[in-house]
Protein backbone atom coordinates (compact mmCIF):
# COMPACT_ATOMS: atom_id res chain seq x y z
CA UNK A 1 0.00 0.00 0.00
CA UNK A 2 2.93 2.54 0.67
CA UNK A 3 3.03 2.33 -3.66
CA UNK A 4 -0.84 3.43 -3.62
CA UNK A 5 -0.51 5.62 -1.25
CA UNK A 6 2.82 7.53 -3.36
CA UNK A 7 0.21 7.81 -6.04
CA UNK A 8 -2.68 9.39 -4.60
CA UNK A 9 -2.67 13.10 -5.54
CA UNK A 10 -6.64 13.14 -4.28
CA UNK A 11 -7.43 12.19 -0.46
CA UNK A 12 -11.01 11.63 0.14
CA UNK A 13 -12.69 11.32 3.84
CA UNK A 14 -15.64 10.13 4.97
CA UNK A 15 -16.21 12.25 8.17
CA UNK A 16 -19.18 11.17 10.13
CA UNK A 17 -19.53 15.12 10.94
CA UNK A 18 -21.43 15.34 7.48
CA UNK A 19 -22.21 11.69 6.38
CA UNK A 20 -24.49 9.26 8.37
CA UNK A 21 -23.70 5.80 9.20
CA UNK A 22 -26.03 4.93 6.03
CA UNK A 23 -24.14 7.20 3.62
CA UNK A 24 -20.46 6.56 5.37
CA UNK A 25 -20.42 3.58 2.63
CA UNK A 26 -21.72 4.43 -0.43
CA UNK A 27 -20.83 7.74 -0.59
CA UNK A 28 -17.04 6.27 0.19
CA UNK A 29 -17.48 4.41 -2.51
CA UNK A 30 -18.44 7.15 -5.14
CA UNK A 31 -14.97 9.26 -3.73
CA UNK A 32 -13.09 6.42 -4.70
CA UNK A 33 -14.95 5.62 -7.92
CA UNK A 34 -14.18 9.56 -8.68
CA UNK A 35 -10.32 8.52 -8.11
CA UNK A 36 -9.68 9.68 -4.26
CA UNK A 37 -6.07 7.82 -4.03
CA UNK A 38 -6.88 7.02 -0.36
CA UNK A 39 -9.89 7.34 1.84
CA UNK A 40 -10.06 8.35 5.66
CA UNK A 41 -12.14 7.37 8.39
CA UNK A 42 -12.97 10.36 10.93
CA UNK A 43 -15.44 10.30 13.38
CA UNK A 44 -14.91 12.76 15.86
CA UNK A 45 -17.09 12.12 19.00
CA UNK A 46 -18.12 8.88 17.99
CA UNK A 47 -17.17 5.88 20.16
CA UNK A 48 -14.75 3.72 18.16
CA UNK A 49 -16.29 0.36 19.03
CA UNK A 50 -18.94 1.51 17.60
CA UNK A 51 -17.43 2.32 14.74
CA UNK A 52 -15.63 -1.20 14.16
CA UNK A 53 -18.46 -2.56 11.41
CA UNK A 54 -18.01 0.23 9.29
CA UNK A 55 -14.19 0.62 9.62
CA UNK A 56 -13.89 -3.25 8.74
CA UNK A 57 -16.32 -2.15 5.61
CA UNK A 58 -14.39 0.54 4.44
CA UNK A 59 -10.85 -1.58 4.60
CA UNK A 60 -12.63 -4.22 2.30
CA UNK A 61 -14.06 -1.05 -0.18
CA UNK A 62 -10.55 0.33 -0.07
CA UNK A 63 -8.95 -3.24 -0.70
CA UNK A 64 -11.26 -3.58 -3.79
CA UNK A 65 -9.89 0.00 -4.95
CA UNK A 66 -6.17 -1.18 -4.13
CA UNK A 67 -6.19 2.59 -2.13
CA UNK A 68 -5.41 2.32 1.35
CA UNK A 69 -7.63 2.79 4.23
CA UNK A 70 -6.76 5.33 6.77
CA UNK A 71 -8.27 5.35 10.49
CA UNK A 72 -8.29 9.07 12.03
CA UNK A 73 -6.99 8.99 16.01
CA UNK A 74 -7.93 5.96 17.05
CA UNK A 75 -5.05 3.20 16.96
CA UNK A 76 -7.27 0.19 18.59
CA UNK A 77 -9.49 0.84 15.83
CA UNK A 78 -6.99 0.61 12.98
CA UNK A 79 -5.77 -2.88 14.56
CA UNK A 80 -8.60 -4.34 14.96
CA UNK A 81 -10.42 -2.89 11.29
CA UNK A 82 -6.84 -3.65 9.43
CA UNK A 83 -6.64 -0.31 8.12
CA UNK A 84 -3.53 0.41 6.00
CA UNK A 85 -2.76 3.59 8.21
CA UNK A 86 -3.27 5.20 11.03
CA UNK A 87 -3.48 9.11 10.95
CA UNK A 88 -2.54 10.92 14.03
CA UNK A 89 -2.91 14.95 15.23
CA UNK A 90 -0.48 16.91 16.74
CA UNK A 91 -1.74 15.82 19.90
CA UNK A 92 -2.30 12.64 19.52
CA UNK A 93 0.94 11.25 20.86
CA UNK A 94 4.44 9.97 19.14
CA UNK A 95 4.72 7.92 15.45
CA UNK A 96 7.46 6.01 17.64
CA UNK A 97 4.56 4.77 19.71
CA UNK A 98 1.99 4.23 16.85
CA UNK A 99 5.15 2.09 14.41
CA UNK A 100 5.70 -0.09 17.66
CA UNK A 101 1.93 -1.11 18.21
CA UNK A 102 0.66 -1.70 14.68
CA UNK A 103 4.13 -2.47 13.10
CA UNK A 104 6.89 -1.31 9.92
CA UNK A 105 3.95 -1.77 6.80
CA UNK A 106 1.36 0.48 8.47
CA UNK A 107 1.11 3.70 6.94
CA UNK A 108 1.88 6.57 9.33
CA UNK A 109 0.22 10.28 8.68
CA UNK A 110 0.89 13.06 10.64
CA UNK A 111 -1.26 16.49 10.57
CA UNK A 112 0.91 19.92 10.77
CA UNK A 113 0.32 23.26 10.51
CA UNK A 114 3.67 25.04 9.66
CA UNK A 115 6.62 24.78 7.74
CA UNK A 116 8.10 23.78 11.24
CA UNK A 117 5.75 20.87 12.10
CA UNK A 118 6.15 19.85 8.95
CA UNK A 119 9.63 19.44 9.14
CA UNK A 120 9.30 17.90 12.14
CA UNK A 121 7.03 15.00 11.42
CA UNK A 122 9.85 13.91 8.21
CA UNK A 123 11.79 13.94 11.09
CA UNK A 124 10.15 11.63 13.11
CA UNK A 125 9.37 8.98 10.31
CA UNK A 126 6.08 10.12 9.24
CA UNK A 127 4.96 8.70 5.76
CA UNK A 128 2.82 11.81 4.97
CA UNK A 129 1.48 14.57 6.09
CA UNK A 130 -1.29 16.87 5.44
CA UNK A 131 -0.20 20.30 5.86
CA UNK A 132 -3.04 22.90 6.39
CA UNK A 133 -6.05 24.03 7.01
CA UNK A 134 -4.82 26.88 4.32
CA UNK A 135 -8.19 28.36 5.07
CA UNK A 136 -10.54 28.36 7.85
CA UNK A 137 -12.94 25.49 7.29
CA UNK A 138 -16.70 24.56 9.11
CA UNK A 139 -14.56 21.19 8.85
CA UNK A 140 -12.27 21.76 11.45
CA UNK A 141 -13.52 25.01 13.35
CA UNK A 142 -11.21 27.45 15.32
CA UNK A 143 -8.48 27.31 13.63
CA UNK A 144 -6.68 30.28 11.32
CA UNK A 145 -5.58 29.69 8.05
CA UNK A 146 -2.05 29.52 7.63
CA UNK A 147 -2.44 30.78 4.09
CA UNK A 148 -0.59 29.70 0.61
CA UNK A 149 2.72 31.28 1.26
CA UNK A 150 4.79 28.47 2.27
CA UNK A 151 3.25 25.54 0.31
CA UNK A 152 6.04 25.86 -2.13
CA UNK A 153 8.85 25.94 0.36
CA UNK A 154 7.21 22.80 2.21
CA UNK A 155 6.97 20.89 -1.05
CA UNK A 156 10.62 21.41 -1.69
CA UNK A 157 12.28 20.09 1.60
CA UNK A 158 9.33 17.96 2.78
CA UNK A 159 7.06 16.86 -0.30
CA UNK A 160 9.85 16.08 -2.19
CA UNK A 161 10.60 13.32 0.54
CA UNK A 162 7.03 11.99 1.73
CA UNK A 163 3.72 12.96 0.22
CA UNK A 164 2.49 15.94 1.76
CA UNK A 165 -1.34 16.34 1.08
CA UNK A 166 -2.30 20.07 1.13
CA UNK A 167 -5.77 20.71 3.30
CA UNK A 168 -8.13 22.85 4.74
CA UNK A 169 -11.08 24.70 3.01
CA UNK A 170 -9.79 23.79 -0.71
CA UNK A 171 -13.03 24.02 -3.37
CA UNK A 172 -12.88 23.53 -7.13
CA UNK A 173 -12.90 27.95 -7.15
CA UNK A 174 -9.74 27.65 -5.42
CA UNK A 175 -8.43 24.73 -6.49
CA UNK A 176 -6.18 26.65 -8.97
CA UNK A 177 -4.35 28.81 -6.37
CA UNK A 178 -3.52 26.13 -4.53
CA UNK A 179 -1.61 24.26 -7.25
CA UNK A 180 -0.11 27.42 -8.50
CA UNK A 181 1.09 27.98 -4.73
CA UNK A 182 3.07 24.68 -5.40
CA UNK A 183 0.80 22.32 -4.14
CA UNK A 184 1.05 18.26 -5.77
CA UNK A 185 -1.69 16.82 -3.27
CA UNK A 186 -5.01 17.28 -1.81
CA UNK A 187 -6.86 16.84 1.20
CA UNK A 188 -10.81 17.85 0.29
CA UNK A 189 -13.58 17.26 3.04
CA UNK A 190 -16.60 19.88 2.84
CA UNK A 191 -16.70 20.56 -0.88
CA UNK A 192 -16.77 16.68 -2.42
CA UNK A 193 -19.20 15.46 0.54
CA UNK A 194 -21.63 17.70 0.42
CA UNK A 195 -21.91 17.87 -3.35
CA UNK A 196 -25.16 16.97 -5.13
CA UNK A 197 -22.50 14.29 -7.50
CA UNK A 198 -19.82 13.03 -5.38
CA UNK A 199 -18.23 10.46 -8.08
CA UNK A 200 -18.44 13.86 -11.13
CA UNK A 201 -16.98 16.50 -8.38
CA UNK A 202 -14.28 14.42 -7.15
CA UNK A 203 -13.27 13.64 -10.78
CA UNK A 204 -13.68 17.15 -11.46
CA UNK A 205 -10.66 17.98 -9.03
CA UNK A 206 -8.74 15.45 -10.04
CA UNK A 207 -8.66 16.48 -13.23
CA UNK A 208 -5.99 19.61 -12.79
CA UNK A 209 -4.05 17.51 -9.80
CA UNK A 210 -2.94 15.15 -12.92
CA UNK A 211 -1.70 17.81 -15.16
CA UNK A 212 -0.56 19.95 -12.86
CA UNK A 213 3.18 20.60 -13.24
CA UNK A 214 5.96 19.61 -10.76
CA UNK A 215 7.99 22.24 -8.61
N1 LIG B 1 -7.57 18.77 9.18
P1 LIG B 1 -12.47 20.73 4.43
S1 LIG B 1 -8.08 20.99 8.08
C1 LIG B 1 -9.67 17.47 8.94
O1 LIG B 1 -5.26 21.44 8.92
C2 LIG B 1 -8.86 18.67 8.74
O2 LIG B 1 -5.03 19.53 9.90
C3 LIG B 1 -7.04 19.96 8.91
O3 LIG B 1 -11.93 19.80 5.58
C4 LIG B 1 -5.68 20.35 9.26
O4 LIG B 1 -11.98 20.22 3.14
C5 LIG B 1 -9.28 19.82 8.09
O5 LIG B 1 -13.96 20.59 4.58
C6 LIG B 1 -10.62 20.01 7.49
O6 LIG B 1 -12.03 22.12 4.73
C7 LIG B 1 -10.63 19.79 6.01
Amino acid sequence: MKTALQNALLYGICDLGYLSLEQALPVSRQLLEGGAGILQLRAKGHDPQELLPLAIELKALCDEFKVPFVVNDHIELALESHAHALHLGQDDGSLSDARERLGLDVILGRSTHSLAQARAALEEGADYIGFGPLFPTPTKKGRPGIGLNDIAKMQREVGSEIPAFCIGGIKADNLSDVLAAGAQRVVIVSYLLTSTDVCSSTAAILKPLLNKPTL
